[in-house]
């Protein structure tokens, strides 16, 4: 196979044993890489039913045939499990030189089952596992982990660590990399933490086998150098993803006191703007010609690397209105190992339970919007699962509210928090949240911008189509070649630069229909885990948060503005029937007979009934 390494590495971490084992090449052509190839595993070979924390649950570490390469921002790696947090399936995608030393090192996935009886770290080169006791590690935050495993394994060695976030099974916890990387949103890090692996180093020596290497180095290089040429380079250069607080206020999107309003009267003490005026430095994933990670030094004299939905989430959204301030629960998380949206959307949530009398009885102080204090105290608490509210809200959203009340404002689909976007008056947006494989993440389709510029309130056919011709190309087609987004999202690289470079790397004939495909292919079969995993499966999975059907805004342009039941009714119709999906939400057979997935239908059969 040429453009794949068509291995994979299983780490047994209760024997100390590994082997590598070839994967059948079908699994590649059919599902690509990163994303494709974890959902394939996990449905082969995760137990239905198993406890995300309990040895059996498998972790895995995925890139696909572009990653690594010498083309845009290409440093990314797929981290992917069955999430505590939603109980289904989870990943995340993190930029780190990991992923390039892990694309040389002749493998394209590692799995991690058992559990170490001690904490270790993991020395990997090539697929020769050393397995080293982590006893002076554990304890110590991300970022003097990885400062400590540099000095000793250099620093173009690949690595990933968690925080006390992770060792303590925070449910939100993240596997972190180069101080501000944080990747695998749905507690990925916790998975990886209930394993007892602190860490994993990793080195390749073996370089890559490409089928048309030479107009693949032409195209990457066409590609990189359109990326610096595009319009809106220089400004990307300046504010980063940082230019969207300004859009989403303006917009009424911009989350505000756990996602009451759309709009921050103090968003400019939050801004891009204000960011560039702070900033110090500019850095990011490896190989990127856009870096995009704006630092600031916070209010406590630590660099802090800041993207736009860490600044909204921690900001507006518990009602913090000093950027070096936000900065101090950014830098936190980080070293903590956890990941940002779901602690702001925790926070707010335990902000507004607080104010309803909910705590009362679990905790004598009382939350008030802006308190850097106490939100500070409560990231600890949180990370170390430290005092009784601490411990509740390391659960997320979902599992505290199923504890003490308080659901119809916690603001989440699936269990996984919503990324920073109000939904009141974006019914697209609400959809590509509830449709998301992972939960409200908006890295799937982040339908949002279009919206807003068309037909925005309406509940169409042609929004829900949308929103899944985003989630093929975002969800689909970049999760799995694992390169980064941001290059086409935000700058405008062509995307048919894509095609061509998979292509040239595997020598099979990749055009749109065929990755389209490919997309609808890990979306069904990521859907079929899910019911795998939820006996108890029906269409009020894809609901969005109740608060944006509910609680209108009261604030700002669209003040007044909510979702309507009814609405969005329609539009989740609109989207199964696109899909092939029936009114549940479970594909049809013909839908898994046409994706070559038929070996789900006996599974799914002895759960829902299949059309
Ligand atoms: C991603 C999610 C995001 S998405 C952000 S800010 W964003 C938050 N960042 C966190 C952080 O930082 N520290 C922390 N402790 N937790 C954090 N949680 C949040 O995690 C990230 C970039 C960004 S910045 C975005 S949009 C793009 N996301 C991509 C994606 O999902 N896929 C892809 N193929 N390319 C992408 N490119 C961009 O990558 P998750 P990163 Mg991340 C401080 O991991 O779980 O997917 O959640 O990986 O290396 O940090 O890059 O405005
Ligand atoms: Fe990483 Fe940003 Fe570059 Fe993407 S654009 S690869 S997230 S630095």
């Amino acid at each position: 196979m040429k453009g794949w390494n068509g291995k994979i590495l299983w780490i047994d971490l209760n024997k100390k044993e590994t082997k590598t084992v070839e994967y059948p090449k079908e699994w590649a052509m059919e599902y690509i890489g990163g994303r494709g190839l974890a959902i394939r595993i996990l449905w082969e070979y995760n137990k239905p039913g198993v406890d995300p924390f309990s040895p059996e649950n498998l972790l895995i570490f995925a890139i696909g045939p572009l990653t690594g390469m010498p083309i845009p921002s290409s440093g990314k790696l797929q981290v992917a499990s069955k999430s505590p947090l939603t109980g289904g399936y989870g990943d995340g995608n993190i930029g780190t030189l990991f992923s390039v030393e892990m694309r040389k090192s002749g493998l394209d996935a590692i799995v991690f089952y058992g559990r170490s009886e001690k904490p270790v770290l993991l020395n990997i080169e090539n697929d020769k596992v050393s397995f080293e006791d982590a006893d002076d590690l554990w304890g110590m935050d991300s970022w003097k982990t990885e400062e400590k495993l540099r000095k000793r394994f250099g620093r173009f060695s690949g690595i990933v660590e968690i925080g006390p976030g992770g060792e303590n099974l925070v449910r939100f916890a993240t596997v972190m990399s180069q101080e501000g990387r944080s990747g695998g949103r749905p507690g990925i890090g916790a998975v990886m933490g209930s394993k007892k692996i602190k860490a994993v180093v990793i080195k390749g020596t073996k370089g890559y086998d490409l089928f048309d290497e030479k107009n693949f180095k032409i195209e990457g290089a066409k590609a990189l150098k359109e990326v610096r040429e595009r319009p809106g380079y220089n400004f990307w250069m300046r504010e980063g993803t940082m230019a969207t607080i300004d859009w989403a206020q303006e917009a009424s999107v911009l989350p505000t006191y756990n996602f009451s309003e759309g709009v921050f009267d103090e968003y400019k003490g939050i801004d891009g703007y204000t960011m560039e005026s702070l900033k110090v430095d500019q850095r990011g994933c490896p190989g990127c010609n856009m870096q995009c990670g704006n630092v600031i030094t916070d209010s406590e004299g630590n660099k802090s690397e800041l993207d736009y939905e860490n600044v909204a989430i921690l900001g507006s959204n518990i009602g913090i209105n000093r950027l070096q301030d936000v900065a101090v629960l950014n830098t936190l998380a980080d070293k903590y190992g956890i990941d940002t949206i779901s602690l702001g959307g925790v926070l707010g949530w335990g902000t507004e339970a607080s104010q309803k009398g909910l705590l009362e009885g679990i905790d004598g102080r009382k939350l008030e919007w802006g308190d850097l204090k106490l939100y500070r105290d409560l990231v600890s608490e949180i990370a170390f699962r430290k005092t009784e509210l601490g411990n509740l809200l390391a659960e997320g959203t979902m599992h505290a509210c199923n504890k003490i009340g308080g659901c119809d404002f916690a603001v989440n689909a699936k269990g996984l928090e919503a990324s920073a976007y109000d939904c009141h008056t974006a019914p697209g947006m609400a959809l590509a949240f509830s449709t998301s494989p992972i939960g409200a993440h908006h890295k799937d389709a982040w339908v949002i911008s279009w919206e807003v510029q068309n037909d925005r309130f309406s509940y169409s056919r042609e929004k829900a189509a949308k929103v899944i011709e985003l989630q093929r190309i975002r969800g689909g087609m970049f999760e799995s070649i694992t390169t980064c987004r941001l290059p086409w999202v935000e700058i405008g690289l062509n995307l048919d630069h894509y095609p061509l470079l998979l292509s040239y790397a595997t020598g099979l004939k990749y055009t749109w229909d065929v990755i389209y495909e490919i997309a609808d292919r890990i979306y069904a079969l990521i859907r079929a885990f899910w019911i795998r995993e939820f006996n108890t499966w029906n269409r009020s999975y894809d609901m969005p948060p109740e608060k944006w059907f509910k609680k209108p805004l009261t604030k700002g342009p669209l003040a007044g503005g909510k979702l309507s039941y009814e609405g969005y009714n329609q539009l989740l119709d609109h989207y199964y029937d696109l899909r092939g999906w029936d009114k549940n939400g479970v594909p049809t057979k013909e839908t898994l007979k046409k994706l070559n997935l038929e070996f789900t239908i006996p599974t799914l059969e002895k759960i829902v009934k299949l059309n």
